[in-house]
């Protein structure tokens, strides 16, 4: 469970966060230093370097919705299961991807926050922000357990 200050850190870095940018690059990020994970993405084309895949259209689009959806996750920080329950039986039993990727993607999304906020994405900050990825990456996990 998150404590007060957990949620009020996450919210006010949530704040300024541009969805487009940090999901977009956070995809991009996990294709590039995991590539097995393009597997999942077939349809959308070049993928074959660095700049094919931080310029790719569908990644950009596919990430910033990936990214809305952890919008969703931060006003709903006390029921992270049901709100995922759907979204999990997406990702486990029609796309089959296996769970790690979900805590490499969180890890991903981590290093961008930290590259765009800096010093603001205090270890504080951090460790609120690690806990949500987690939570997340468990919640979608759900209805494989
Ligand atoms: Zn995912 C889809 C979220 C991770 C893969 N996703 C999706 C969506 C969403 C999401 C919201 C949409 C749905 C609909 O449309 O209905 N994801 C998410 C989140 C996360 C994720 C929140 C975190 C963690 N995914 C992931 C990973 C992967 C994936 C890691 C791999 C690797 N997804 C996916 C796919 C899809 C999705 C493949 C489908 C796409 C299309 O469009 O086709």
């Amino acid at each position: 469970h998150f404590t007060t200050e957990e949620k009020a850190a996450v919210a006010s870095l949530w704040a300024k966060v541009n969805v487009e940018v940090v999901g977009g690059e956070s995809l991009a990020r996990l294709l590039i230093v995991y590539p097995w994970t393009q597997r999942f993405f077939d349809s959308f084309g070049n993928l074959y370097s660095e700049s094919a895949i931080m310029g790719n259209p569908k990644v950009k689009a596919h990430g910033r919705k990936v990214l809305n959806s952890f919008g969703n996750a931060i006003k709903h920080m006390d029921d992270l299961k049901g709100t995922f329950a759907d979204l999990s039986e997406l990702h486990c039993d029609k796309l089959h991807v296996d769970p790690e990727n979900f805590r490499l993607l969180g890890n991903m999304i981590l290093i961008v926050l930290a590259t765009h906020f800096s010093k603001e994405f205090t270890p504080q900050m951090q460790a609120s922000w690690q806990k949500l990825t987690n939570a997340v990456a468990n919640a979608l996990t759900h209805k494989l357990l």
